[in-house]
């Protein structure tokens, strides 16, 4: 192995270490962390303003990091949901970190909280392989993104523990496949629940939040193939006719498990 090889995996195993001592001290505090991961724009930050505005109704502490390379609006989209509120600017880098997560959190995380949403940075490439002490990790498409992104996003949809489908006012728009799209969710995560929502009209929030709820409860009802959880190198690889895994081109992408086709 090359030597800037050396230097991801070692990059890599840091932020895995220091996702297990947050996954542990959150427990310990009663706190559930949904890493929500998506491309950019499929419509993270509307649903979560959705969800969040729910759980303030029903009582339940909820709270939200939402992280992007510039500007504070997301932070002020998801404030009207009446939850704290915290933007993380990441200085340029494509996805979250759980020392950065970790940092942002003290003094801030409000002592009741029982979720903890953060919002990804939009990338659904280098994000899903940063562990960032997630409870749940959700990854969302939008149904005007294209059916196929399963396929060609396997390490995010692969380590999701519930993948969402939003904008689905716009299905008939945009001549969603539904039947296809689920196929390839199967293919690279066997046994995956899809959750289809629409933050114009408040489909599936209530879902969503329920899901989220009983995996603080209970753990995650699934685990995915790729599980982004500390057990993740037992984990079986994908169906046997998953697609083969990416090429580690980008920066820091995790080297995929062999398919076993
Ligand atoms: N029709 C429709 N539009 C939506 C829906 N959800 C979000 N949008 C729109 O899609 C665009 C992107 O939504 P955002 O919530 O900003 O997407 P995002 O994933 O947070 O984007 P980044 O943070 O930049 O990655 C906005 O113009 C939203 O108003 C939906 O359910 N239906
Ligand atoms: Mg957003
Ligand atoms: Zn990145």
């Amino acid at each position: 192995m090359c030597r800037s090889a050396d230097v991801k995996q070692a990059v890599l195993a840091h932020n895995d270490d220091l996702a297990r001592a947050l996954r542990a001290e959150l427990d310990g505090r009663g706190v559930a962390v949904v890493n929500l991961l998506s491309s950019p724009g499929s419509g993270k930050t509307e649903l979560l303003g959705r969800v969040l505005a729910r759980a303030v109704e029903r009582g339940v502490p909820v709270a939200a990091l939402t992280a992007d390379l510039a500007t504070e609006n997301d932070a002020s989209r998801l404030a009207r949901s009446g939850a704290p509120v915290r933007q993380v600017l990441t200085d340029g880098l494509c996805h979250l970190e759980a020392r950065q997560l970790r940092s942002h959190l003290t003094g801030w995380l409000p002592g009741d909280t029982a979720v903890l949403f953060v919002e990804n940075v939009g990338n659904l490439v280098c994000p899903a392989s940063y562990d960032l002490g997630e409870t749940l990790r959700i990854v969302l498409m939008a149904v005007t993104e294209g059916e196929d992104k399963p396929l060609k996003y396997p390490t995010a949809f692969g380590s999701a523990h519930l993948v969402v489908a939003t904008k689905t006012d716009l299905a008939a728009a945009a001549g969603f496949d539904e039947d296809t799209f689920l196929a390839n969710v199967r293919r690279v995560n066997p046994g995956v629940e899809t959750v289809r929502t629409c933050a114009r009209t408040g489909d599936g929030v209530d879902t969503l939040l329920d899901r989220v709820l009983a995996a603080r409860a209970t753990g995650p009802a699934h685990r995915p193939p790729l599980a982004p959880h500390p057990h993740s190198h037992d984990a079986e690889p994908p169906a046997a006719d998953a697609p083969a895994g990416t090429p580690a081109h980008a920066p820091h992408t995790r080297p995929q498990p062999a398919s076993a086709s």
